[in-house]
């Protein structure tokens, strides 16, 4: 039992943190001060994270539930403030994100005499949330924000929306807040509905077993790989499943996902709708179907517009063990078909993956990154054809370390997801892969990483189109309209002018450059964008992109720099020169002239521009590096 005394504001929070949530995304509006005054000066301060738009205030909630599986909050003003987050709301809801969403009301007393952004909203979210209510008494918020919680940590989890009017946010109140009950788990499974699914897996030739985001979000990613492993049960990853069996592992076919889902005779679907990324539950030989069963956390969500060959609900964890502990394990032929398949699709892959062709192909972006990556990055990706392209090479090696945006496939989570994910891993790589449509929903929030110090990497594929449109309309009417962005458009300078750093990757050059370049970019954690630029209109499989490895080394470690030596956001072009000349020095070592000399000649006229922008700089620090810089550089050219 917790006393609290204070105004709304202060009820609200000693609630909510009570749910492990230690920070609230939000955007200022007078509806709901009491929120910030008691973050702020509470016992207990919460990280407030003030972002520009509310609908990123709400997918960075929703991240942030889907990456550390405890509640995301967020925090918006009164009407526009709501209206704004009915997007990331749903995709929250479709999503299966236990997030909670605060907001102010217009006061009680005036209700209906017109006071500024006075509309009801629960009746606008609550087709979108698990339950979305009002809250008029001071004394009662504290209760109704733990139910809030309790609600949305409920399987099927999911967002809940709950408004204060200014009299109960306001108001003052002295309550006792009685300990937190536990969320209720997840049922236990039906036995028999268990042993149906053992049976069906013992009899099947050509079982596979696709895994869902619930199993991550449920907490069954271990037992769920037991159960996969101990029945030796081929696996395809769907959502925030990806990583659950790693990158490599014997099991994992997601890569040959379309010849497993089309020979298959059993599919047993755990944790995912049966919705269009899995062809609605059809699976199998059209002569032959296959055998689907359904296994859902809530009874809600089995599906019912397939036929099942069986079905359960129930805790996910518990689900697996079951299944696991009624043996049944074999190895199939099929098993080593479905390897092969996935061995000749990463064979096929392989030369696009590294690619040395200039200009350099997208799809080393992802061969690259696969490269770089640490095995606790987290890779989002918010775009069209860019991110469905990195959906099908970065196979993570853990689970949830991958965030798309889910079955609403709502462009603009990007700029959010990458907030919350930053907070979320702290030590870890973070990767935005942006598409140049997607930017436009929600790059202003770069000034949020950047006031914030939430250092992340975006990579914009910047092909100067809505690509994933423009393709299928010119395949439709033979030509296309309103698919064109600007060609070029320098997203890198948004950035840089939010207080960034950012670079256009121009040219091509060998992929020992580009892979340093991108690894000391992901190393140095401080870079903000590179824009990838296309031919205007290209399509990522189709148009190549230029890109300059110079650039992109010496920005990395230009930035890697940066943030250790001096803490500041801002490139120094100093720092870039000087990273420039080390990398022209290893590529002289390593035997590529061209790629050295090039280096010199940005060399020698950026350690120009370096002189001039010290100027402005003012960071006695540099001195020494000024001299180093001119010191290498007369080496090198002596060289
Ligand atoms: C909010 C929203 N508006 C529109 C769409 C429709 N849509 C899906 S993909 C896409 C194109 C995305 O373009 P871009 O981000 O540049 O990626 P590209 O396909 O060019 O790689 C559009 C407009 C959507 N999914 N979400
Ligand atoms: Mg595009």
């Amino acid at each position: 039992m917790v006393r609290v005394s204070g105004h709304g504001g202060v009820q609200a929070l000693a609630a909510a943190r009570r749910y492990g949530v230690s920070a609230l995304f939000t955007l200022s509006g007078g509806h709901i001060f009491p929120l910030y005054d008691a973050a702020a000066k509470g016992g207990q301060p919460l990280r407030l994270v003030d972002v520009r738009h509310e609908q990123t205030a709400v997918f960075a909630a929703e991240a942030t539930a889907r990456l550390t599986r405890t509640p995301g909050l967020a925090a918006v003003t009164a009407g526009p403030g709501v209206t704004n987050t009915v997007s990331a709301v749903t995709t929250a809801w479709q999503n299966g994100a236990p997030v909670v969403v605060l907001a102010g009301r217009a006061p009680d007393y005036r209700w209906g005499q017109g006071s500024l952004q006075e509309i009801d909203h629960p009746p606008l979210l609550a087709p979108v949330t698990k339950r979305a209510w009002t809250e008029h008494d001071a004394a009662k918020v504290a209760g109704s924000v733990d139910e809030a919680f309790r609600i949305a940590l409920s399987p099927h989890r999911g967002p809940v929306f709950l408004d204060l009017s200014l009299e109960a946010i306001y108001g003052q109140a002295e309550t006792e807040l009685p300990d937190p009950e536990p969320v209720p788990a997840g049922l236990a499974p039906d036995p028999g509905d268990v042993g149906r699914i053992a049976d069906l897996v013992r009899a099947a030739r050509r079982p596979v077993l696709i895994l869902g985001s619930d199993v991550w979000l449920g907490g069954a990613e271990d037992a769920a790989r037991r159960a996969a492993e101990g029945l030796r049960l081929p696996v395809v990853a769907n959502g925030q499943a990806r990583g659950i069996l790693p990158r490599g592992h014997d099991l994992l076919v997601t890569r040959a996902r379309s010849v497993a889902l089309r020979e298959a005779d059993l599919v047993v679907v755990a944790g995912a709708p049966l919705d269009f990324r899995l062809g609605y539950g059809s699976f199998g030989p059209q002569e032959a179907p296959a055998q689907v069963v359904h296994v859902t956390d809530a009874p809600g969500g089995i599906a019912r517009h397939v036929p099942l060959a069986a079905s359960a609900t129930g805790d996910l964890t518990a689900f697996f063990d079951a299944l696991a502990g009624m043996g049944g394990a074999r190895d199939h032929d099929w098993g080593g078909r479905l390897t092969a398949a996935v061995h000749a699709a990463q064979a096929a892959d392989g030369p696009l993956l590294a690619s040395d062709a200039e200009p350099v192909h997208p799809a080393r972006v992802y061969g690259e990154l696969l490269r770089v990556l640490d095995d606790d990055a987290v890779v989002i990706g918010d775009g069209g054809d860019f991110v469905s392209f990195a959906g099908k090479y970065v196979e993570p090696a853990r689970p949830g370390g991958w965030l798309d945006p889910g079955p609403f496939g709502c462009l603009g989570t990007g700029l959010g997801y990458a907030i919350a994910a930053r907070l979320a891993r702290p030590s870890a790589q973070v990767v935005l892969l942006l598409g140049d449509g997607a930017a436009g929903f929600s790059l202003m929030d770069a000034d949020t990483l950047v006031r914030h110090r939430l250092p992340v990497v975006i990579v914009c594929g910047n092909n100067g189109a809505w690509g994933l449109e423009k393709h299928p309309m010119r395949a439709l009417y033979g030509y296309d309209v309103l698919a064109d962005l600007q060609p070029g458009c320098r997203y890198d300078e948004v950035v840089r002018a939010l207080g960034g750093a950012g670079d256009i990757a121009l040219l091509g050059s060998s992929q020992a450059a580009f892979t340093a370049g991108l690894a000391s970019f992901l190393a140095g954690h401080v870079a903000w964008i590179i824009a990838l630029r296309q031919r205007p209109g290209g399509g990522y499989l189709r148009a190549r992109p230029v890109m300059a490895a110079p650039h992109l080394a010496a920005f990395g470690a230009l930035n890697a720099y940066l943030w250790k030596r001096t803490g500041q956001d801002r490139i120094p072009v100093l720092a870039y020169s000087t990273a420039l000349l080390a990398m022209s020095l290893a590529a002289l070592d390593s035997g590529s002239p061209g790629t050295a000399a090039g280096g010199a000649l940005f060399l020698v006229s950026d350690t120009l521009l370096a002189l001039e922008k010290f100027g402005d700089l003012h960071l006695p620090a540099h001195e020494g590096l000024v001299m180093a810089t001119y010191a290498s550089a007369q080496a090198l050219l002596a060289r």
